[in-house]
């Protein structure tokens, strides 16, 4: 820990600030810092024109990215596969899927990025593959008792005749966790019966992982995402569960919810007794542990600090921060940040707990608002309950106020980029993209929507190609103006093109942010809370100072008066300022110079 907090402490008028602590140990490391851009592959841009994006419709759009001022891209999944779940179902993991390009796509992909000065990430799936699989498919040809079905998890079944699944467990996007296959033996699923989990008790496992690690590090890349990273290891015997297989929901006992002073308190990891977040016996185990070190030896060979990312849905954030111990992973998905509703109090806790949570163990923490599983946060912030998560909109949910979503999640996002530590963006929030609230439910392809029986509208609407011009068809995303989900007609104000040098668009503000955050180093910063600004209800204005920046979102009805003298640096809409006096208006962030 630095004594950054200290020393930036400024001299606020009528303000008092109390130190928290600095963003993890120091260190010359990118990732520790690093605003990170999530490509959605199929969804940035295309070049082929099937409507369906590709690796050379993202390698032409790398300068958008690199004049938007973040430090590193993580690409989803473009590795060959069947698209059962978009391809994070894969059959080939050192391969590329035709619909995205080849190989020499990705080379080429990699060597504009790294020209550009933009770090690559890319999205390994260790948990399953697809069926479609050299492994799956041998070991569905071997039969049972082979070497071949050791590689995954298959099982006889319960009941005299073996007809019922081996255990309770359903998959996370609805139904149960197996499937039978003919011979009558049963595998399991911990998403969708076309996403066998792999055994990682076989060591063959193990080893061949660790040589699609080396395939990408050989290749250059700068890290990987690991998807679905507390599931890998099965609790043995494969227990019974009541609980619900399912991401950290936002329940009141998880602290992402409305922040519930208690949970956020009981940040001991010392067991299950919380409820909260995944706790059941596929995920959080502790054999996944041994895994990363192993992991984070082999990164360790290569030079550049390559690095490693946790998509792990465990709460509470101590339990979180065991996954990027030092000799483990180097950043986990701060999710309980994401689900944080819309509320001073709760969002002031949940930073605290996670710059403590990650302090202890020397690692950054690691902010994000959005992703391709999630509700978009314009949206989830639209909603009467702002900042709540459903699983997806449909026509006839509750439909969030578009202009209300979109200025709080511009005020969301700049609260973020003040923080110290790593980001990550999800492609289009930079535009201002909402949610597609009213997508067609004959379009949908996401496997939640289907294996929910309906129940969940699922992910579809946060994966909508992106608009890059206003006035050509498919708002420019593919040459043929073709787009593999359509694009709501609302969404011409949002194109690129037209937020392009228009100063106040969410484009800019974006653009601007970044380019002060790294100016003033505010990643590598440190936090110190404002306890009371003049005026301002302390349950209404998160208010903080990182270095000589002073951050205050006002979430509430009443303007906030900045301190006298105070030059304000970037604004999530316009502030009013009457001579020497800056008042923040609702729901707007202002990061303001205090020195
Ligand atoms: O997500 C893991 C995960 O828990 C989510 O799938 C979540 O449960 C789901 O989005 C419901 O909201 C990862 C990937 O990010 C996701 O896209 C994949 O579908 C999943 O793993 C399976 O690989």
């Amino acid at each position: 820990m630095t004594s950054d907090a200290l020393v930036t402490t400024p001299d606020l008028t009528a303000t008092s600030t109390t130190p928290v602590h600095a963003a993890g140990a120091p260190g010359a490391e990118w990732w520790r810092h690093a605003v990170i851009y999530q490509i959605y592959p199929r969804s940035f841009a295309d070049a082929s024109g099937d409507g369906i994006g590709d690796l050379p419709g993202i390698t032409a759009r790398l300068d958008h990215l690199a004049a938007l001022g973040v430090d590193a891209v993580w690409l989803s999944p473009f590795y060959t596969s069947p698209q059962a779940d978009a391809g994070y179902d894969v059959a080939d993991y050192r391969d590329v899927d035709p619909l995205f390009g080849t190989l020499a796509d990705f080379d080429a992909l990699l060597e504009r990025a790294h020209g550009l000065g933009l770090r690559v990430i890319v999205d390994l799936v260790p948990n399953h593959t697809s069926d479609e699989h050299a492994w799956f498919r041998a070991a569905m040809a071997a039969g049972p008792g082979s070497a071949e079905r050791e590689r995954y998890m298959f099982r006889e079944g319960a009941g005299e005749d073996g007809s019922l699944p081996p255990n309770n467990w359903t998959s996370v996007f609805g139904g149960p966790a197996w499937t039978r296959v003919e011979d009558g033996q049963w595998y399991l699923h911990l998403f969708d019966t076309r996403q066998p989990d792999l055994n990682w008790e076989h060591p063959e496992v193990r080893s061949e992982f660790e040589a699609v690690l080396r395939f990408w590090l050989d290749k250059g890349v700068d890290g990987f995402r690991i998807d679905v990273a507390h599931g890998m290891v099965k609790e043995q015997g494969l227990p019974d569960w009541d609980g619900t297989v399912a991401m950290v929901e936002g329940t009141e006992e998880a602290p992402g919810d409305h922040g519930d002073a208690d949970a956020v308190a009981d940040q001991d990891g010392a067991g299950a007794s919380t409820g909260a977040g995944n706790r059941g016996p596929m995920f959080d185990q502790e054999g996944v542990h041994e895994i990363y070190r192993a992991w984070n030896r082999v990164l360790a060979t290569y030079d550049g600090d390559r690095a490693l990312v946790a998509e792990a849905w465990v709460e509470p954030l101590t339990r979180l921060a065991r996954y990027v111990r030092p000799d483990e992973m180097h950043q986990a998905f701060n999710f309980s940040y994401l689900t944080t509703r819309w509320d001073a109090a709760a969002l002031r806790r949940v930073v605290t707990a996670s710059l403590e949570a990650s302090d202890g163990v020397g690692a950054p923490t690691t902010w994000v608002l959005s992703n391709h599983d999630v509700v978009r946060h314009t949206s989830r912030l639209g909603l009467a309950d702002a900042g709540s998560r459903p699983k997806g909109i449909g026509h006839d949910d509750e439909q969030p106020d578009e202009a209300l979503g979109l200025r709080r999640g511009r005020a969301a996002t700049l609260l973020t980029l003040g923080l110290p530590g790593s980001a990550y963006l999800y492609q289009g929030e930079e535009l201002g993209l909402p949610e597609h609230t009213a997508l067609d439910d004959d379009l949908r392809q996401d496997p939640a929507w289907f294996r929910s029986g309906h129940a969940e509208r699922g992910r579809d609407g946060c994966r909508v190609p992106l608009p890059w011009a206003a006035q050509r068809p498919g708002f420019g995303f593919s040459p043929t103006g073709a787009t593999w989900l359509p694009q709501p007609a609302s969404w011409a104000a949002y194109a690129a093109d037209a937020q392009d040098g228009v100063p106040g668009s969410t484009l800019e503000t974006y653009r601007t942010a970044l380019r002060v955050r790294r100016e003033l180093d505010l990643g590598t910063g440190s936090l110190a809370w404002v306890d009371g600004l003049e005026g301002a209800d302390p349950s209404q204005v998160v208010a903080l100072v990182n270095r000589d920046v002073l951050v205050v979102t006002n979430l509430g009805d009443t303007p906030v008066r900045l301190p006298a003298g105070v030059q304000v640096l970037v604004a999530s809409a316009a502030v009013d300022a009457d001579g020497e006096t800056v008042l923040v208006p609702t729901d707007v962030t202002v990061w303001a110079r205090t020195a």
